[in-house]
């Protein structure tokens, strides 16, 4: 291949990447939040401060879902570096205001004032991170990065505002293999934890979940609270990554710390998605990963 011919080449690959990495998000999900900001999905279905919700509504009002804009409500989130180095990284952002100046005060939710989700954009490499505050309105924690195109996403509420999530880009260069979704995985293992997930996701209406934990083969049955709840539950949906963060029917002191943990879900749209359940159990918290695709209409089965 001459040089023109390979540059041309790498120019077109990487136009390719860009449209994947950055596109998709834009065409894939016919989403319109307008009017339905994402709200705090803990309360998912059962926020009644929201005047009309979303049930019952005549028109199929659009599920919450957050984290597919950096900007919202007068509210941005600013990476410090949307690129960095592979390995142990520390990632360093601001939410300025509607003044245009960092946030410094926040509405704590769930024991932290602001849960930052990291993913690679091909839904692998998922933590969940409680990033550090200074006085300046810096939030700064570490993670860990592989060469590839990774989405971050801040789920916070500035002091007396609105829940929000914003979502950036973060690009780590190298030598990357985006793996694929794979199939339906509806039992995870991790350190030797068995988590099986059964219900059915239904898009638009609200369905429940219910994951199991098991150890050794025998059901955990003493699961420790991690930031007021026996489990949290994150999904994402393939291809925009649209960001849903469920939480438990009840907390601890009103549901038995396991073996099940019961959620409600709605994911907004038919789709792949995938689903990242983290529980603490002998002090260590640890995430089980799903992948579930959600049929047209109710009751799909493959
Ligand atoms: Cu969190």
């Amino acid at each position: 291949m001459s040089t023109s011919l390979r540059a041309t080449a790498f120019v077109a690959g990487l136009a390719a990447f860009f449209a994947l990495a950055f596109g998709v998000g834009r065409v894939v999900g016919p989403l319109d939040v307008e009017g339905a900001t994402p709200h705090d999905m803990g309360s998912a279905g059962h926020d009644t401060s929201d005047a009309g919700g979303h049930a019952g509504m005549g028109v199929a009002a659009a599920p919450e879902v957050g984290g597919l804009q950096s900007s919202q409500d007068g509210y941005t989130l600013v990476l410090e570096d949307q690129r960095l180095s592979a390995g142990t990284r520390s990632v360093a952002f601001t939410i300025s205001g509607p003044d245009g100046h960092p946030v410094t005060s926040y509405d704590e939710r769930h024991e932290k004032d602001l849960h930052l989700i990291v993913v690679g954009r091909d839904l692998n490499g998922f933590q969940h991170v409680h990033p550090v505050l200074d006085q300046s309105g810096r939030w700064s924690t570490d993670v860990e990065l592989a060469p590839g195109a990774w989405r971050v996403v801040a789920d916070f509420a500035p002091a007396g505002g609105d829940p929000l999530v914003l979502g950036g880009d973060l690009l780590v260069p190298g030598r990357f293999a985006p793996a694929g979704l794979g199939p339906d995985r509806r039992t995870a293992t991790v350190d030797g934890y068995d988590v099986t997930l059964d219900g059915d996701l239904v898009a638009g209406e609200e369905s429940e979940l219910t994951l199991t934990v098991r150890k050794d083969g025998r059901p955990v049955t003493d699961l420790d609270p991690y930031l007021g709840a026996f489990g949290h539950l994150v999904a994402l949906r393939a291809g925009d990554l649209a960001y849903l963060h469920v939480h438990p029917d009840g907390g601890p002191g009103e549901v038995a710390p396991g073996p099940g943990i019961v959620f409600h879900a709605e994911v907004p749209s038919a789709g792949a998605y995938r689903l990242f359940l983290d529980f603490r159990h002998d002090g260590i918290v640890r995430t089980a990963a799903f992948t579930v695709r959600v049929g047209e209409g109710a009751g799909h089965e493959h």
